[in-house]
């Protein structure tokens, strides 16, 4: 994320990681005040047994792209609604990429954080049955707690 202040609108994502027994490294990272700092962690991603980047930031929100413009690994975007725009600023400039550098982009705050943390899960449930598991039994007991009335 590229503030500390960001931490509240992306702990669903950490959040959505634990539950599934996921491990998950959280940084802050600004694409512009710590250009260096995210040039370091990226390229030192893949040895370090990273697998998936879950991006957030608000504002001019270059993060996500950069760090796809860094990495071939997958690079999930959050967009997030810390500006006086309530993040469409960062929503246009995380899912406006240039065709040829990707990055998925989610919906804007602690939902598109959620999301983007489940659907981390999602991937890597593709090759690790704990995970596969955890995310079947998430889904489950999401479902048993909707209830058929509002009574
Ligand atoms: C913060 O600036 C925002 O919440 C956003 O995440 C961040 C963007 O940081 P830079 O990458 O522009 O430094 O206030």
């Amino acid at each position: 994320m590229g503030s500390p202040n960001d931490w509240d609108l992306m702990k669903p994502a950490a959040d959505a990681l634990e539950a599934l027994g996921v491990e998950c490294d959280v940084r802050v990272i600004s694409a512009h005040r710590t250009p260096q700092r995210h040039h370091d962690y990226v390229v030192a991603a893949g040895d370090a047994g990273i697998e998936i980047f879950i991006c957030g930031a608000g504002f001019a929100a270059h993060l996500a792209g950069v760090t796809a413009a860094l990495t071939p690994l997958p690079v999930l975007g959050v967009p997030l609604d810390s500006s006086p725009l309530d993040g469409i600023d960062a929503l246009l400039a995380t899912v406006q990429m240039p065709g040829g550098i990707p990055v998925a982009t989610f919906g804007i705050g602690k939902a598109g954080a959620k999301n983007a943390g489940l659907f981390a899960g999602s991937v890597l449930a593709r090759s690790d049955a704990s995970v596969a598991k955890a995310l079947d039994e998430y889904r489950a007991a999401q479902t048993a707690a909707v209830p058929e009335t509002p009574f």
